[in-house]
């Protein structure tokens, strides 16, 4: 019998969100980061899909899983925090991959602060989320499930 390898997800978290659901709750909801993981893992799954999900304060971290996704992933998920504001490192590291990429942010960033209006990485994103709280996680593995032809 022959089995299918199941497709790789990656979904990238940037700093602070480590403290999510402790943090500005007002803002990011109480759920936390582990609820944002299960609700990965539980959506991916029923789009067969392997779920990579990490979270890092450090820059050169995510870097590298966005290299690591260039190798193996067949999508990708990026809620890069601040970082969307300010890392043209992490935009060129996404130019570097061909698969569909998402940009999630929990909060609505465009009623937020001017300097939360510009995202490095909306330009090379396949769509972004912004304002649905950590159910935009799920919507955007959702439509990596009907552009990758998983459901
Ligand atoms: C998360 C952050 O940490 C902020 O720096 C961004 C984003 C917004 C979010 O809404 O998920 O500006």
């Amino acid at each position: 019998m022959t089995r299918l390898t199941p497709k790789l997800v990656f979904v990238l978290n940037g700093p602070n969100l480590n403290l999510l659901g402790k943090r500005q709750p007002q803002i990011y909801g109480s759920d936390t980061l582990a609820d944002v993981e299960a609700l990965c893992r539980q959506t991916g799954g029923a789009f067969g899909f392997d779920i990579r999900f990490h979270q890092s304060n450090a820059e050169h971290e995510i870097i590298d899983w966005i290299h690591e996704a260039r190798e193996t992933a067949s999508g990708l998920v990026i809620n890069p925090a601040a970082y969307t504001h300010t890392s043209v490192a992490i935009l060129d590291a996404l130019n570097t991959l061909e698969v569909p990429v998402f940009e999630v942010h929990i909060s609505n960033v465009h009623r937020r602060e001017p300097f939360r209006h510009h995202s490095y990485v909306s330009g090379v994103a396949t769509g972004v989320i912004a304002g649905y709280g950590i159910q935009g996680y799920e919507m955007a593995i959702r439509r990596l499930g009907t552009l990758l032809g998983q459901g």
